[in-house]
């Protein structure tokens, strides 16, 4: 059973202070983690960490930079927080294991997405949990641009064939517009007046991109709360299922 998880970045960090962790938020997630039965692909955004870095520059999804400043201060800043995630997972002796994306991922000129699968299902198949992180990578006319996290699980999850995708979110799911939780989502319609911008900096795309994205998937993610990842990861739906 492959499980691809994605922890949120204002989940495990402080998002409103630059490059801060939410310490209490990512020890709880990492004692969830190891806890885990099933095989496991990490994906954890940026939060407080990258995203920041990302607006000063005029970097996004779609817009690049080719200035090398903009570029390190960017990857530095998720490198430093797949760092502190890793050490983590490290303590309680979950055999993780960093992989980069700025390394090798690519966008073509409309925005295509290269993310090869082979290392991760690799390091997987051999008893490796890889940790992946939004980052910046190489794209075709536009030098670098972001890649969020919920694009690396839908092209992993697609690559794998993972058999489950769960999205643990600062909230128990995609909330109505009476702050209750969605319990199903099948086309982005059904939830359209329900998911206005992101309230913070998030140059990703904030909620909307993540149900957009998830909706693309050959499999239903679980979108939900910190609370929920155990029973998430104990096979249970919880929050919000997208697809
Ligand atoms: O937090 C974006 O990852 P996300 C990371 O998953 C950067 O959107 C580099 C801003």
């Amino acid at each position: 059973m492959t499980t691809v998880l994605k922890l949120g970045g204002s989940v495990i960090t402080d998002k409103d202070r630059a490059e801060t962790v939410d310490g209490e938020a990512l020890d709880r997630a990492a004692d969830a983690v190891a806890r885990a039965t099933d095989d496991l692909v990490v994906v954890h955004g940026g939060g407080s960490f990258g995203h920041h870095n990302a607006e000063a520059h005029g970097v996004s999804t779609t817009a690049g930079t080719h200035e090398i400043g903009g570029l390190t201060e960017i990857h530095s800043a998720m490198k430093a927080l797949n760092g502190l995630v890793l050490r983590r997972l490290h303590d309680r002796d979950v055999p993780a294991v960093p992989v980069h994306p700025l390394s090798a991922a690519s966008r073509d000129p409309g925005g295509e997405l290269t993310l090869p699968a082979e290392q991760v299902a690799t390091l997987r198949a051999e008893g490796f949990v890889p940790v992946l992180h939004g980052d910046v990578i190489a794209h075709r006319g536009e030098g670098v641009t972001v890649l969020s996290g919920d694009e690396i699980v839908t092209s992993l999850a697609r690559d794998l064939d993972a058999d489950r995708v769960g999205l643990c979110s600062t909230v128990p799911g995609v909330l109505d517009t009476d702050g209750g939780v969605i319990p199903r989502i099948e086309r982005f319609d059904d939830a359209a007046d329900a998911l206005g911008g992101a309230e913070s900096t998030d140059v990703s795309g904030g909620m909307a991109g993540k149900v957009r994205t998830l909706l693309a998937l050959p499999t239903p993610a679980s979108v939900f709360g910190l609370d929920d990842l155990s029973a998430f990861l104990d096979g249970e739906a919880p929050g919000t299922t997208v697809g």
